[in-house]
């Protein structure tokens, strides 16, 4: 998966990841038809995690329907829980402005041996909390950075490059009603090579758009998918043309 990301992400242009929450679907057929229509508009990727409410039994059903879609299936996962050999990766994240060691080392401790066993490739990422934070940040005791103190994530950035991790996913927060600032991500990505995840209350494809030139590596949408899926068809399709302005 890691390969596939690489590669992708040579033709300059954002790549996009879409997060289904099985909390969140109602019915296996609404699941059928929305991976479909997220499928041809050419989203690069399934995450599949939300923070509460998710049983193995749901995380699995989600993972067999979308089986049949040639993406990644990546786990998103809030907790040790969230792990199935049915998924081809997991975000191997820790939530590096958290206050709670747990978040920090404890659950990677613990879930490290699951993943091995599961067989599933670990994509090591710095997860950090950003403004408004939603219920990871509120869950997951994070001291949040201020949605404009661009310094403050850059540091944090460059600290996960410096410990070695592949990715950093700046989180606003699931339904954050404010995204990360496109300036954040064009500030951080001048100091940091490291892949950038940008998630957290993307709604429309104008800020999509903004978020991709300003450098965001993968833009990762949520909530749009079952509120608006039209709109998240339309972001899809929008990033796809943008080229990054690096
Ligand atoms: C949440 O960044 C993701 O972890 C997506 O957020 O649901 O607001 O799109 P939304």
């Amino acid at each position: 998966v890691k390969n596939y990301i690489d590669e992708m992400l040579h033709e300059k242009r954002s790549l996009h990841f879409s997060l289904i929450d099985p909390d969140k679907i109602r019915s296996i057929d609404e699941l059928s038809r929305l991976s479909k229509q997220l499928y041809d508009a050419g989203t690069d990727a399934f995450l599949i995690g939300g923070t509460l409410g998710i049983s193995k039994s749901e995380l699995e059903l989600c993972l067999d329907i979308l089986e049949d879609f040639e993406i990644p299936k990546i786990l998103f996962p809030s907790n040790i829980n969230i792990v199935s050999e049915k998924a081809d990766a997991v975000l191997f994240m820790s939530l590096l402005n958290s206050d709670d060691i747990y978040y920090v080392i404890g659950a990677q401790v613990m879930g490290a041996p699951i993943i091995k066993k599961n067989k599933l490739e670990p994509l090591s990422t710095a997860y950090i909390i950003i403004g408004h934070g939603g219920t990871a940040g509120h869950i997951g005791r994070a001291r949040v950075i201020p949605f404009d103190n661009f310094e403050l994530a850059s540091a944090y950035v460059m600290a996960a490059e410096f410990m070695g991790m592949d990715f950093a996913y700046l989180e606003a927060g699931s339904g954050s009603p404010e995204t990360v600032k496109p300036e954040m991500v064009s500030a951080v990505k001048k100091i940091s090579r490291i892949n950038l995840i940008v998630g957290g209350g993307i709604r429309s494809e104008e800020k999509a758009e903004k978020i991709a030139s300003a450098g965001a590596d993968i833009i990762v949408t949520g909530n749009v998918i079952e509120s608006n899926i039209e709109n998240a068809t339309k972001i899809i399709r929008r990033i796809k043309q943008t080229k990054s302005i690096e």
